[in-house]
Parts: C-alpha cells; structure tokens; sequence
C-alpha cells in the first residue's frame, strides 16, 4: 500500500471534519451476502455459455463462496435457491459451510419454475395450487432453521398476461392470506423479506410489482415482515433512493439485491453502469446510521444487503469479487459526505452548495482508504487482482492456457 497516499487522504479527510477512523469502522461493519445462483452457469433467453469447472451443486457454490470471503473479508453468507439448492442433508450443508469460513445467510423459495405455477402460486384461482405454493415456502422456514438462517426472501413471479385472465381484488386476497400463513409460521427471530418487481415474467400486471405494495404487504403481516429492494427492478428513472429513505424511516426496510442494469432488469455487476445511483442510496443509508450514532432507533444495522446478479458471460467468482469492491467503494464514498455542510446550505436554501457538497463525496478516490482498511484486516489490498493472480498461477500449473 502507499503509505504516504493515504495519510495524505486521511489528513485531507480530517480537515474536512470527517471522523476517519469511524468511516473505517463502518466500512468494516458492511456485510455482503453473495447468491449461489451467482456462482453457477447462467444466461438470457437466447443461450447459457458454459464456464469451465464451475459449480454446479451448493457444496461447490459454497466453496466458490468462501473463496470470495477470503478475499474481502466481507461476505461472510450466502443465499441459497430452493429447489436449486436442494441436497439431502442441509444440517451437512450447513457445517461445510461452517468449516468453509461461512454461513448460510437468505433462503429464496422458487415459485416460479413448476408448471402448476403458469397462472399463478400464492395468487392462483387454485386453491390447491395455493397450498402448494404455501407448502414449499414452509419447507423453506424448515430449511432456515436447519441451517440456521434467520431470512426467508420471497420474489413472486405471480401475473398475468391478458385483461380479464385475473381478479385483481380476489389475487389480493389470495396472496395477503397465503402470506398470513407463511408468517405464521416464522420463528420469533425470523424476517420474511417481501421483493417486489413490476415486470417479468408476467407482461400485463404483476401481483406484487411495486414497493407501495410491498410495503402495504410487509405492514399487515407485522414486524417481522419487511421490503426488498433489488436495484434492478423498477422503470427507468425511478428515484430508488428516496423508496429507500423512506423505508428507512418506517423501518421497512428489509435488505437490497444489488446489481445494475441499463435497460430492463439485467443483472449486470453492481456501480458498473450507475454507481452514483448506488451511491446515492447509501447516502440515505449513511445519513440514518449517522443519526443512530447519536443515540435514534433505526433499522439501518439490520438491513440484508446482498447480491442478485446473473453473470451469463463474465467469470462467475471475479464477477463477485468486483462487485463486492464496488459496493464498498460507494459506501465509502457515501460515508465521507460532510453532513453538517450539506445540512448547513440545505437549511439556507442553498441549492448548489448543497449539491456539490453532496457529488463531492463522490468524486473523491478512495482507493488510500480501502486499501489502508483491508491492510488493517490482513487482507489483499486489492482483492481482484489478487484473484486473477491465483487463478492464473492454478491454471498455469495444471497445464491450462490463462484467460
Ligand atoms: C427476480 O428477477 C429475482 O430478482 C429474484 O430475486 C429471484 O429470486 C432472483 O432474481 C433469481 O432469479
Ligand atoms: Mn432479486
């Protein structure tokens, strides 16, 4: 590390009132859960390009997992996919993942992949197909509690493609009532996660396709009940941070599935098209934790952050790797605006000081304090490279030709 660029950073940083070893504190305190399925073979529509000797069942996603921990220090669970990561012992799973330097963090029910779910699953005008839909989230809480996680998360893929195939009233009913049952049925230090997306697969109208009704969802079943916020699944132009401060402020909200997207929800790497926008929302994150430093109760400290990303022609594991260094860097960004300046003009009407002193936490290069930070923690300074530098020197020895 450059020792002399980051006391030069630091020193800048003090002078501009920033408390620098408090920002590292709350660096390191940032958790990311990588998804399994972010690990394995995936694609569009049109084809799935195979990468060599990835995994393909949830012991070798695990391993990849706990590979990217090593690395970062920083993503410690991993979410599993229910049928995708079924195995016959999930106790077993759960102490290779213990040995592996991991844990199993967010369990995702799959209700979109049986053919029984065409018209529906929680929402069908069956009431048997209801139950079923019911049944597998259950086993899903089996699950947690076997591994010892401590979420459900549910997307619901649950619409409709015409007018008039679909009550929209009665599917309300249906999904508030199969809802109440899965609640139910949580353990007392258990979150349902309520995800919302209002497109795909369903092209006319999807049951649950906006925070508004996530939230409105989360609020009747109770307090263990909260919104997911994935990055990529609201229409163009939709302000993501301001959903996010306000169910921060309702504490409501219950984790993110981060990844970025240009056109429709498309998976991408996270901050790899619009990191201000990431940046943007961890401006609301920060502000809130700042506040509960000064002694206001928030739900900020419990917030899922989490990858949701499908890597359907990057190299699965680096992809990770990347992403997670991207969310770190915004954050990091995020903590070092000054909030007193911004508060200062803001309550002056000072619209354009405002806003520099808000962009100009973003234009500053982090890289001295990431790097002082993952020195601290006995870490790769620069956990990317220090991927492809292994991965390189493995496929060199057995004899491979390098990427
Ligand atoms: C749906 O697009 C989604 O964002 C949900 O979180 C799913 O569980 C995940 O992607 C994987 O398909
Ligand atoms: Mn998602």
């Amino acid at each position: 590390m450059d020792e002399q660029a980051y006391q030069l950073f630091d020193q800048q940083q003090k002078n501009r009132g920033i408390n620098m070893e408090d920002v590292k504190e709350k660096l390191k305190n940032l958790k990311i859960e990588t998804p399994s399925w972010g690990y394995g073979d995936s694609g569009t529509r049109f084809n799935v390009f195979h990468e060599e000797g990835v995994p393909t069942d949830a012991y070798g996603k695990i391993a990849e997992a706990s590979r990217v921990h090593q690395l970062t220090g920083a993503a410690p669970a991993v979410a599993l996919h229910i049928p995708w990561d079924q195995v016959d012992n999930f106790t077993a799973l759960k102490h290779y993942a213990q040995d592996q330097g991991v844990t199993i963090g967010a369990i995702n029910p799959n209700l979109f992949q049986d053919d029984d779910y065409k018209l529906g699953s929680l929402t069908h005008h069956d009431e048997k197909v209801r139950n079923n839909a019911v049944t597998h989230m259950l086993s899903c809480i089996d699950i947690a509690r076997e591994v010892d996680s401590k979420a459900i998360s549910l997307w619901l893929a649950d619409g409709t493609n015409y007018p008039g195939q679909g009550d929209f009233r009665k599917r309300k009913q249906w999904l508030q009532s199969s809802l109440e049952k899965v609640y139910g049925e949580l353990d007392s230090d258990m979150r349902l996660l309520i995800e919302y997306k209002f497109f795909e697969p369903a092209f006319y109208h999807t049951d649950l396709p906006d925070w508004g009704m996530a939230y409105d969802y989360a609020n009747k079943l109770g307090n263990q009940a909260d919104v997911l916020v994935d990055t990529g699944h609201h229409p163009q132009g939709t302000n993501i941070e301001h959903i996010v401060s306000y169910l921060l402020d309702e504490k409501k909200l219950g984790g993110f599935h981060f990844n970025n997207r240009k056109y429709a929800d498309d998976d991408l790497m996270v901050g790899a098209i619009n990191p201000y926008e990431i940046f943007l929302t961890f401006y609301q994150i920060s502000d809130v934790l700042y506040e509960n430093d000064l002694g206001k109760r928030s739900k900020a400290e419990d917030i899922i952050y989490m990858l949701d990303q499908a890597h359907n022609i990057e190299a699965k594991t680096p992809a990770i790797i990347q992403s997670i260094l991207n969310v770190q860097r915004l954050f990091a960004k995020s903590l070092l605006i000054n909030r007193e300046e911004v508060a200062y003009h803001q309550n002056r009407g000072n619209v354009l000081q405002a806003e520099r002193a808000v962009r100009g936490a973003f234009e500053l290069d982090v890289t001295p304090l990431l790097h002082a930070m993952r020195e601290e923690q006995g870490l790769p300074v620069d956990p990317f490279e220090a991927y492809m530098h292994r991965h390189e020197a493995v496929t060199e020895s057995k004899g491979g030709s390098k990427r």
